[in-house]
């Protein structure tokens, strides 16, 4: 039996195009309504996490960036939930103690996604670990990372990926499917968001009408047409959607009582500037959309219409970062 053993994985963010938010199963992280993402692949867009366990190792730890922090309760039940992976398959290692050290390229826990490259990093190492893959699917082991955020099991895929609300969770595309599609992240401000969007999507869940429209009406049909306009590679039609579909979230966090606003002064003059440049183009040439802050996500499928945007935007103040991405991969081995 070896004495130790260790993985090192890195994994990506996503970025939903029809958003989660909102649990019906707050244990089991079951969303109210399905999502709809695209992964996305930049070196300053990931977390790389190494995960070591020993038989003598007493506890296990979790190191973020350097700074070694409690195990929350999250974290805690992805690795618990791996571990009943691994005693199914009687795996040496099941019960050894882990020491885990993950960090960041994106800024942590600022309404970029830093959770979902997180926990599906940790979730991947595992999996890796223990050697699950070779027992399991991947779409039966993304609970391990769902558990630990929801988000988080959509980054265990590249491409274009479909989180259904009886947990499911699949690649609807490869990434190689549409390579022209990409975009740059926006970043306005990377300190941390103000409302956590667990507690934020508690609140709307409790207390905001809209959102049972969108849950029961305006997302079911939104994902019917999102995914037939990525079968047939037609922007337009993503793009629509896609902006409509950040639209109607942050309504419904405005419509949460009292209400919840992750966009700033900023994020609305970068929506302005998107219509504005699609009004000109005569098309809708990029589009936006925000997740649980302020900063803003540009896609688009043309190489000129998005340098274009982009320098357009040197005329806005306060821009922190442009980020660009392109579709990416799933988690992979490092080591
Ligand atoms: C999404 N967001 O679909 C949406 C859009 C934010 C806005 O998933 O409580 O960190 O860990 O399941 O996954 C953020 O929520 O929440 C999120 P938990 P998570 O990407």
């Amino acid at each position: 039996m070896p004495p130790e053993l260790e993985i090192s994985v890195e994994a990506p963010i996503n970025i939903a195009l029809i958003k989660y938010w909102g649990k019906a199963d707050e244990a089991e992280i079951l969303p109210c309504n399905d999502s709809l993402s695209v992964t996305l692949e930049s070196p300053q867009l990931k977390t790389l996490t190494t995960v070591r366990a020993e038989g003598s190792f007493t506890q296990d730890s979790f190191e973020l960036n350097g700074q070694l922090l409690p195990i929350s309760s999250r974290i805690a039940r992805s690795i618990e939930t791996a571990r009943q992976f691994a005693r199914r398959i009687n795996h040496y290692a099941a019960d050894w103690k882990l020491c885990i050290k993950s960090r960041n390229t994106v800024p942590t826990a600022s309404g970029l996604a830093s959770s979902a490259s997180g926990l599906a990093a940790l979730a991947f190492a595992l999996i890796k670990l223990f050697e699950l893959e070779k027992h399991f699917c991947m779409e039966e082991l993304a609970v391990i990372a769902r558990v630990g955020s929801g988000s988080a099991c959509r980054s265990l895929f590249g491409g274009f990926v479909h989180w259904r609300v009886d947990g499911t969770v699949d690649q609807v595309a490869a990434a190689s499917f549409w390579p022209e599609l990409k975009g740059f992240v926006v970043v306005f401000n990377s300190a941390s968001k103000e409302v956590a969007s667990t507690a934020g999507m508690q609140a709307t869940v409790k207390t905001s009408e809209l959102f049972n429209v969108r849950v029961s009406e305006i997302v079911p049909r939104r994902i019917e047409h999102i995914l037939s306009a990525i079968k047939t590679r037609n922007f337009a039609s993503l793009a629509a959607l896609t902006m409509k579909d950040s639209n109607c979230f942050h309504a419904c966090c405005l419509d949460t009582f009292p209400p919840i606003s992750y966009l700033s002064a900023a994020s609305f003059r970068l929506i302005r500037a998107v219509h504005d440049f699609n009004s000109n183009a005569g098309r809708t040439a990029i589009a936006y959309t925000f997740d649980a802050g302020q900063n803003g996500v540009i896609l688009g499928v043309n190489d000129v219409d998005l340098e274009s945007f982009k320098v357009a935007l040197s005329a806005f103040g306060g821009i922190e970062q442009v980020i660009p991405f392109t579709v990416g991969n799933g988690p992979r081995v490092i080591n």
